[in-house]
C-alpha cells in the first residue's frame, strides 16, 4: 500500500506489536536480537516516518539530519538517555517512552537485588555449586540486616517511591532519599520518607539504591569520594544506568571493603562488564533484567506500539516526552 507510512521496528518485537503496527503502517521489522550498528540503523531508517526502538539504539542529531522523513521515535523503555531529546524536539520529531507499566516490576527487582546483595545469595550459591559447603559456622555467610535498617534512595521518581513503599511497609525500614526536587509533604508522609542532602544520604544509608535517570550531571555521580562517605557495612544497588557509578572506583572500594557489597543490574558499556567487578565475591551481577517479566515486557512493547500508532495518525500518544511537538 503506497499510502501507508513506513516504520522501522529496530529489534525483534512481540507478534502483537507487529500486528498492531501492520494494521496502520508498512513495516520493516528487524527479525533478530542484534543491535543495528549505527550505519545500518541510518540506512534502514531512510524513508521511514517512525522508529520503534529499545533502550539500546542511539538517536543522535546527526542521525536525525540523515533521516529527514522521521517524525516519531518510540522507545520501549522508561529511560531515554539514548535519545537526544532536544535534537528531536528542535526538528519536530515526537519522542515517547514507556513509564508506569514497569514501575512495580522494576521495584520488585530492585528490592530482590538489595536482598540478594545484603544476604550474600550469589556468593552462597557459587560456594554450594563449587562444592565448598562443608560445614556450618556461626558466622558462615553472615550478611547485613535488611528489616528495620535505613533504606537510602537516590532518585525518588516513580520507581524510587515504589521501592520506598516496599522498604517501609514490607520491611519496617526508615526511608531517606535525595532527589533533584523534594517530594510533596503528603507524599513524604505517606512513604515515611525523609529528604536529605546527597552527602548526608550517603552517610546514613545502610542500603543505598540508585534509581535516578542518567544524564551528563549524573555521570559518575557515585565515585571514590561518595563511596568514602558510606558506612563500611553498607550495600549499594544500581538499577538505573551503569554510567552513574564509577565502576573502577566501586571495584576498588569493594576489594578494600570500604563498603560491604554491591548489587548491579546495569553497567557502563553493557553488555560488556568491567573485568574488575567479575573477580569480586561481594558483588551481585545481573544482566539488565529489572523490568524483565513477560507481562511487563509485553505491556512496555504494546505501549511503545500504541505511542507510534497515535504519533503517526494524528492522535495524542499516551506517554509523550516532548508533547510540545504536537502543538507546534
Ligand atoms: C529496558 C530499561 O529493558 O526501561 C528502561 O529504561 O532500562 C529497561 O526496562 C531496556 O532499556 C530495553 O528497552
Amino acid at each position: 500500500d503506497a499510502l501507508k507510512k513506513k516504520v522501522l521496528v529496530a529489534r525483534r518485537a512481540p507478534a502483537a506489536v507487529i500486528e498492531r503496527l501492520a494494521a496502520h503502517f508498512e513495516i520493516d521489522a528487524v527479525p533478530d536480537d542484534r543491535v543495528l550498528p549505527p550505519d545500518e540503523l541510518r540506512a534502514r531508517l531512510q524513508g521511514k516516518a517512525g522508529a520503534y526502538i529499545t533502550g539500546t539504539e542511539r538517536i543522535t542529531a546527526e542521525l536525525l539530519d540523515a533521516c529527514p522523513d522521521l517524525r516519531a521515535v518510540c522507545t520501549m523503555s522508561v529511560g531515554y538517555n539514548h535519545i537526544d531529546l532536544a535534537a528531536c524536539t528542535a526538528r519536530g520529531v515526537l519522542v515517547t517512552n514507556t513509564p508506569d507499566v514497569l514501575t512495580e516490576t522494576t521495584a520488585d527487582f530492585g528490592f530482590a537485588l538489595l536482598m540478594a546483595t545484603a544476604r550474600r545469595m550469589s556468593e552462597g550459591e557459587r560456594l554450594l555449586r563449587d562444592g565448598g559447603w562443608k560445614s556450618w559456622a556461626w558466622d558462615f555467610l553472615a550478611g547485613a540486616e535488611v528489616h528495620g535498617t535505613t533504606l537510602g534512595i537516590l532518585g525518588m521518581g516513580r520507581i524510587g517511591q515504589a521501592i520506598a513503599r516496599r522498604g517501609r511497609f514490607g520491611f519496617g525500614m526508615q526511608v531517606v532519599y535525595h532527589n533533584r526536587s523534594r517530594l510533596a509533604a503528603d507524599t513524604e508522609a505517606e512513604l515515611g520518607a525523609r529528604y536529605l542532602a546527597k552527602d548526608e544520604l550517603l552517610r546514613q544509608a545502610d542500603h543505598l539504591v540508585l534509581v535516578l535517570p542518567y544524564s551528563a550531571e549524573a555521570h559518575h555521580c557515585i565515585g571514590a569520594a561518595e563511596i568514602a562517605l558510606m558506612k563500611p557495612t553498607a550495600t549499594l544497588v544500581n538499577i538505573a544506568r551503569g554510567g552513574i557509578v564509577d565502576e573502577d572506583a566501586l571495584a576498588a572500594a569493594l576489594r578494600k571493603r570500604l563498603i560491604a557489597a554491591a548489587g548491579l543490574d546495569v553497567f557502563e558499556g553493557e553488555p560488556r562488564v568491567n573485568p574488575a567487578l567479575l573477580t569480586l565475591s561481594n558483588v551481585v551481577l545481573t544482566p539488565h533484567i529489572a523490568s524483565a517479566t513477560l507481562p511487563t515486557r509485553q505491556a512496555m512493547a504494546l505501549l511503545a506500539a500504541d505511542n507510534l500508532v497515535a504519533a503517526l495518525t494524528g492522535a495524542v500518544p499516551p506517554t509523550p516526552l516532548n508533547p510540545q511537538v504536537l502543538s507546534a
